[in-house]
């Protein structure tokens, strides 16, 4: 088991996995060109510090978060589960008009519009709920994630309450805050089977926003332009990209990705709408640094952690593969319950090969199990014992 454990975890860390990874899964013919080994859609982002996995999906390589606050969009993973709107879209950012509903005046809003109604900047962690997955020992379908589906973003837009205000506030029997993606479904699919459109709960509104602007820029296009919903504390899939319309609604979408996708269930069993849905990410961290190779001496070992939807507590980290632990200090400012921090440990690290390994605690008490229990689609996963890295020095 444990030997498993190494083998599948040191096949993450060595740096053509993601090519092998990319060849795996079949790279779309087209989806690179002879220079640049990015989509098209994508070719602004950093090439060496992403793991093309495939057109739709990017994943930021782990050395590359190191201690960074505040992930750049150059670096940032790219999930997308249809091909992205043209950027037409993003022409005339003010002018993208989105549909309200579930609202006492039903009605339309443009950007424009909701510029001159408020405005407030989150920072929060964006993390797809298969972030982690490469780490189970089952084998699961969809993208091997190892930990860079996630980023830490600082978005800028307007909270959603000052829009359902505006609208006359929320009609009756309101239970779900439900928003839809602007992606063309074909004609003649059902947009049930495909449509990006996620439900959660009305209490996730609170600190909700629509957002166009990402780390201080126009939100680009690949990462939900000109208007993305942004639910701090929640994953990645419930922050839909190219928000065309957004509703208060009694019931949840219907589509898939919302009734049998992202359900929390055993392996080996199939979606339904009574399994717990990826909402409330949870508490986790991982080292970013030293990855494979250090010198003898003084060592700062490196990482990112998240409380979740708490604020943290503390740092853990062990250079014994778990037998021991001892606080890491926090580098940088706290941006919040939602935002990650980047942390640091100084220690001594003696010849031979070590497990490095962190551990998070949030203020709310919880903090990350040594093993996160296997699902079927592999979602969720914040064990610290799979996140370790082995070291060695010389
Ligand atoms: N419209 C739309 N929104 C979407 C998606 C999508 O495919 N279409 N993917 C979701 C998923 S599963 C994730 S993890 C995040 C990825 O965001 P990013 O591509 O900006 O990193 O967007 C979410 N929002
Ligand atoms: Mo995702």
């Amino acid at each position: 088991m444990k030997m498993i454990e190494n083998v599948k975890r040191r096949h993450f860390l060595i740096g053509s996995a993601g090519t092998m990874a990319a060849a795996a899964v079949g790279m779309p013919a087209g989806a690179q060109d002879s220079d640049n080994p990015l989509p098209d859609y994508v070719s602004w982002k950093d090439a060496e510090d992403v793991i093309v996995h495939s057109k739709q999906t990017l994943e930021t390589k782990r050395a590359a978060q190191g201690s960074e606050l505040i992930t750049p969009s150059t670096e940032l993973y790219i999930r997308n589960n249809l091909p992205a709107p043209s950027d037409d879209i993003v022409a005339n950012r003010d002018a993208w008009e989105i549909e309200i509903d579930g609202v006492a005046n039903p009605g339309t809003m443009t950007v424009g519009d909701m510029k001159t109604l408020a405005v407030e900047t989150v920072v929060c962690v964006l993390q797809c709920s298969g972030n982690g997955r490469a780490f189970f020992d089952h084998e699961t379908s969809g993208t091997q994630w190892s930990v860079g589906a996630a980023g830490n973003v600082v978005w800028t837009g307007v909270p959603v309450r000052a829009v359902i205000d505006a609208m006359g506030g929320a009609a009756e029997g309101a239970n779900f805050l439900t928003g839809t993606g602007g992606e063309e479904i074909p004609e003649g699919v059902p947009k049930e089977t495909i449509q990006v459109e996620r439900s959660v709960p009305m209490a996730a509104m609170d600190h909700a926003i629509l957002a166009w602007e990402m780390n201080g820029e126009p939100l680009p296009l690949a990462h939900g332009g000109p208007l993305r919903l942004v639910i701090p504390g929640y994953y990645g899939v419930n922050n839909v990209k190219y928000l065309k319309r957004l509703a208060l609604t009694e019931g949840e979408s219907p589509n898939k990705i919302q009734q049998t996708s992202y359900r929390v269930r055993p392996v080996g069993v199939k979606g339904d709408p009574s399994q717990p849905s990826m909402y409330e990410m949870s508490v986790k961290s991982w080292i970013t640094g030293p990855l494979m190779d250090a010198a003898t001496g003084k060592v700062q070992i490196h990482g990112v952690a998240m409380g979740g939807v708490s604020d943290l507590e503390k740092v853990e980290v062990s250079i014994d593969g778990g037998q021991s632990w001892a606080e890491a200090q926090f580098l940088g400012p706290d941006l919040g319950p939602y935002a990650w921090r980047p942390f640091v440990m100084i220690t001594d690290l003696a010849e031979g090969t070590h497990t490095l390994a962190s551990r998070a605690t949030a203020k709310d008490g919880l903090s990350q199990p040594e093993t996160f229990p296997p699902n079927e689609r592999g979602y969720g996963n914040n064990g610290w014992r799979v996140h370790a890295v082995d070291v060695t020095v010389s």
